[in-house]
């Protein structure tokens, strides 16, 4: 079956689930890596991930969330057992009933200038991604609280601007790890980025570079690291988000490869020793046949070695060892191991609670950033290291209070992703230029001209521990959509 790789999954009709595919397509990496293919056993979905295929085209499940050199470079030229016919009819996944309403939604979406503001882009991202696409980037733990919540936070911290202050020339930039930026925001890493567009990360990649913001090059790409690193522009930067290979030698390579093509910062994801369960994308996957199957995010877990839950504090000095990047520790969640990262000798941690994706009930970064910049400043240690916060950011005013409270910076994630499955690159390109114009109005408006006047005390956050309060958003719930029932039998 299989012989020219492009042509291995070259024709495919499946609404196979994104996951697992995923996961395949890092867990083969991994192994050719170290010790070569070794077939179907290590597929984190489990053999019938890829079994459930045979014999079919799986080109619509395949293309979206793999790199194009995937096979080339992984599968072992023994696995390649000859051509594709490719003479043999497929249902193409356009003739869908859902693909043409589909189409026709993307035919009336709203122009791009249309869009105002980055709830904007999610309204229209929801009607023109796939249902998969969708249901993957949109979803969250459990009840979706802790998202919710990344959001809804902001609304407990009001302003006590600064009137009567000569804001005529408003300068936005900064610096974060040492180098510039033109707005102290960066596109955080995001898996499968070519299930909102095919381009994929590179359009991330140059929407950075026009706006001089950095990029966070997530391990678990759709496009090759190379493709992406190719992608960069004269002076850019470009951080990596790592996974810990169970395999150390893995990382190693990943993470010393990372260095040699240039990019400055290691962020290692800290939050994700398993996947949380993400509902909203496993109730999009259901169908009669795997429905009793499908037991979480995670499948095969324990055989596969994409995620290391023996990840610990003890394997940072190991981090050290092998790159002078700086460390950043993505996804802390408490000011004792800020403490702790101060004292392993790591130069930033991102607080983040992985988008509401990981721990239900985690609490916002934006809490966590208040609980710990206050107890850097008492111990004097606030400038040993970099504290940025992602998620929940969608405006101009998000940012500055993360400002406010002492943030280096902010990582934004989905909103980017939905401007790019709405609009593309001039999408994104539209969203970081929003943020751009918000922020520096917000600045005038709170009576400051430069980020290194920001301070606490231009915040109220009185309320901003309470979690009691119950605030009607209308703009966000406008776009956030209720979970279906669960499918009647023999209708899924
Ligand atoms: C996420 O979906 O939040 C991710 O970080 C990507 C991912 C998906 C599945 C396993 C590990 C990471």
């Amino acid at each position: 079956l299989i012989g020219e790789t492009r042509q291995i999954h070259s024709r495919a009709n499946s609404n196979q689930s994104t996951q697992s595919n995923l996961l395949s397509h890092i867990d083969i990496a991994s192994h050719r890596i170290s010790n070569g293919f070794e077939g179907e056993r290590h597929h984190p979905g489990g053999p019938e991930s890829i079994l459930k295929y045979a014999g079919k085209d799986a080109t619509a499940v395949y293309d979206p969330i793999h790199p194009a050199d995937t096979l080339d470079k992984y599968l072992d030229p023994s696995k390649h057992l000859g051509a594709v016919v490719m003479s043999v009819p497929a249902q193409k996944i356009e003739e869908s009933p859902e693909e043409i309403e589909r189409r026709k939604r993307i035919a009336h979406k709203p122009l791009l200038s249309q869009c105002y503001n980055l709830f904007d882009f999610e309204a229209v991202a929801h009607r023109v991604m796939t249902k998969a696409a969708w249901a993957y980037f949109s979803s969250a733990a459990d009840n979706e609280i802790t998202a919710q919540e990344n959001q809804r936070v902001f609304q407990r911290i009001w302003f006590r601007p600064q009137v009567l202050v000569d804001v005529e020339h408003v300068d936005i930039s900064t610096t974060m790890l040492g180098t510039k930026t033109s707005i102290p925001i960066y596109v955080t890493a995001t898996a499968l980025n070519k299930l909102a567009h095919p381009e994929g990360e590179i359009i991330f990649t140059r929407a950075s570079h026009k706006h001089n913001i950095i990029q966070m090059i997530p391990t678990l790409s759709s496009r090759a690291f190379d493709e992406i690193i190719d992608a960069r522009g004269d002076d850019q930067i470009q951080w990596l988000q790592l996974y810990v290979n169970k395999d150390r030698e893995v990382t190693k390579k990943i993470v010393q490869y990372a260095e040699e093509r240039g990019c400055k910062a290691l962020c290692i994801t800290v939050d994700n020793p398993q996947v949380g369960r993400r509902e909203r994308d496993l109730r999009s996957k259901y169908t009669e046949s795997n429905g009793e199957a499908t037991g979480g995010n995670s499948p095969n877990h324990g055989t596969s070695n994409l995620l290391d839950p023996s990840l610990s504090w003890a394997d940072i000095p190991w981090f050290q060892s092998i790159t002078s990047m700086p460390i950043v520790l993505k996804g802390v969640q408490r000011v004792e191991d800020v403490l702790k990262a101060v004292e392993h000798g790591c130069q930033g941690v991102i607080l983040s609670n992985h988008g509401g994706r990981q721990l239900e009930f985690a609490r916002s970064p934006i809490e966590v950033l208040a609980e710990t910049m206050p107890v850097l400043r008492e111990r004097g240690i606030e400038d040993k290291i970099e504290v940025y916060v992602d998620g929940g950011v969608r405006r101009g005013t998000d940012i500055l209070k993360a400002l406010c409270l002492g943030a280096r910076g902010v990582g934004i994630g989905r909103p980017f992703l939905y401007a790019m499955g709405a609009y593309g690159q001039p999408g994104v390109d539209k969203a970081i230029q929003l943020l751009k114009d918000e922020l520096e109005t917000d600045m005038r408006l709170i009576g400051c001209n430069k980020l290194e006047e920001l301070h606490p005390g231009l915040l109220s956050i009185r309320s901003l521990f309470d979690h009691s309060t119950h605030y009607q958003d209308g703009l966000s719930s406008a776009v956030y959509r209720p979970l279906t029932a669960v499918p009647q039998r023999g209708k899924a």
